[in-house]
């Protein structure tokens, strides 16, 4: 049954630019049809018109919701008692305190208004790398599944697509060290662990705006036989659901890593799982040339977060090594020191540029357009949507009807169409280039602002309040 239908002068599909096509949307959510050069059609005439160019929307396929909150607020040297540098191990301590105290309430305020800002920004789907999930002193909740309740709870009340991915976080280093006071909320067993990812399945299951996945947090926080159960386990449930795990992302991770198995983290998960397409390995900063091949031949995704990766000093991900031998990627945004796709993409391209002297570096994947910002975006929209399993990053029928239009009255865009268009988003949309945003059928932006958008702000204010009191 059609809902209703659109009218776009210009959109991007998954053969490339189109001219007058006339979107149908189900009642569902989906796309039901779609008519490019449709102009002429009877439909037409009663199409609600777009204001701009529809592009598909961008999942951002890595988020820790409650980091947001604390964007600005570790910018200070010496700030973890360091004597000496600061590195991604002090923030990680100050970023321990920070979480240590956050209530249920504060969890959803905080998530609900990083959602708001996601969709502003044209990301339709987030996935969510949760590893809150216990009270501060470490005890289950009276539901044991209360915080992943609230994020997804933050994502029904602004809209946005959910991959909801529990995270699996049982120890403190390789080869199962004991896990410190700054991690008791973090922690499970593989059985309570299974039990919350059944649990959230039973709820949810069947929602079309929720998939449930599971995330090993990292190879240091699980040991081989803890990721074999639990993998085992989530089969068990759903033989498709994402798998995304944090690997690589500092050296001292890879050193660590070499000590105890003499193996690098992904030269170790390769040799150790069926890593395919179902997989997210997020960062993957650290490979050598033999580990990038062979990662991109498994079809996994890589799941870049370059504005996270360079505040907190990760390094560069060997990108064009990557991309020629045909690596999938998505973007995410992390720690949220910055909600913007278009920044996130052009920090990829950037970086490359800065490390290899360069310019246009990553228009190579077998894009037909040798367009840099337009190859980032598609490739960007693909992968992210493979990430969060979830029909998504395409417009085309039985795909959900999440989209953006681009704001082409912005003085950046003024003149450009097409993929030069693109180009002008990634490298010059500072001034934010997304007009309206729809999601799962529904307008939740319009000119720019977020439907909830008072309602959320207001209880993010308090919650703020709170936290720097
Ligand atoms: C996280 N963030 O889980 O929030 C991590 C830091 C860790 C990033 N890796 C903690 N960007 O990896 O142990
Ligand atoms: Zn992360």
């Amino acid at each position: 049954m059609t809902a209703h239908t659109l009218f776009a002068e210009s959109a991007l599909l998954p053969d490339g630019w189109a001219s007058d096509v006339l979107f149908e949307i189900a009642s569902d959510g989906s796309i039901a049809a779609l008519l490019p050069d449709a102009a002429g059609h009877p439909e037409a005439a009663y199409a609600h018109r777009v204001a701009g160019p529809v592009l598909p929307g961008m999942p951002n396929l890595h988020s820790h919701a409650f980091q947001r909150a604390m964007a600005g607020l570790t910018e200070q040297r010496g700030q973890a008692g360091s004597a000496g540098e600061d590195s991604f191990w002090t923030w990680r301590q100050v970023m321990y305190g920070f979480v240590g105290q956050l209530t249920p309430d504060q969890v959803q305020a905080i998530a609900a208004q990083l959602y708001v800002e996601m969709l502003k920004a044209g990301y339709t789907a987030v996935g969510e790398f949760h590893y809150l999930h216990h009270d501060p002193e470490g005890r289950p909740y009276a539901d044991f599944a209360e915080l992943s309740e609230r994020i997804i709870t933050a994502a029904q009340v602004t809209g946005i697509g959910l991959t909801h991915l529990p995270v699996l976080y049982g120890y403190g280093g390789f080869g199962g060290q004991p896990a410190g006071t700054g991690q008791r909320r973090f922690l499970h067993d593989a059985n309570g662990f299974l039990r919350l990812i059944n649990r959230l399945l039973q709820r949810h299951d069947g929602n079309p705006q929720v998939r449930i996945g599971m995330a090993p947090h990292s190879l240091r926080a699980v040991t081989a036989e803890m990721l074999k159960e639990t993998l085992h386990g989530l089969d068990e449930f759903d033989d498709e659901a994402p798998i995304h795990i944090h690997i690589a992302e500092q050296v001292k991770e890879v050193e660590d890593c070499r000590a105890w198995s003499h193996q690098r983290p992904v030269e170790w998960l390769l040799n150790n799982q069926a890593v395919n397409g179902r997989w997210c390995l997020v960062h993957a900063t650290h490979m050598t040339e033999g580990e990038t091949a062979r990662l991109a031949r498994t079809g996994a995704v890589v799941g870049l977060c370059p504005t996270t990766e360079g505040n907190l000093g990760d390094g560069f991900f060997q990108a064009p090594e990557f991309l020629r031998q045909r690596g999938v990627f998505g973007i995410g945004s992390d720690s949220h020191i910055s909600v913007s796709p278009v920044e996130e993409l052009r920090w990829l391209e950037y970086g490359q540029r800065l490390l290899y002297r360069r310019r246009n570096m990553l228009a190579v994947n077998g894009n037909a357009s040798p367009s840099v910002g337009a190859a980032l975006y598609r490739a960007a929209v693909a992968g992210g949507a493979q990430a969060l399993g979830r029909p998504i990053g395409q417009l085309a029928p039985g795909h959900r009807a999440d989209l953006v239009v681009v704001d082409t009255e912005k003085p950046a865009l003024l003149g450009k169409a097409g993929d030069v268009l693109l180009d002008a988003m990634v490298f010059a949309g500072n001034e934010n280039p997304v007009r309206d945003v729809m999601v799962g059928g529904k307008w939740l932006v319009t000119e720019g602002h977020h439907v909830a958008e008072h309602a959320v702000l207001a209880r993010y204010r308090a919650t703020l309040a709170q936290l720097m009191a």
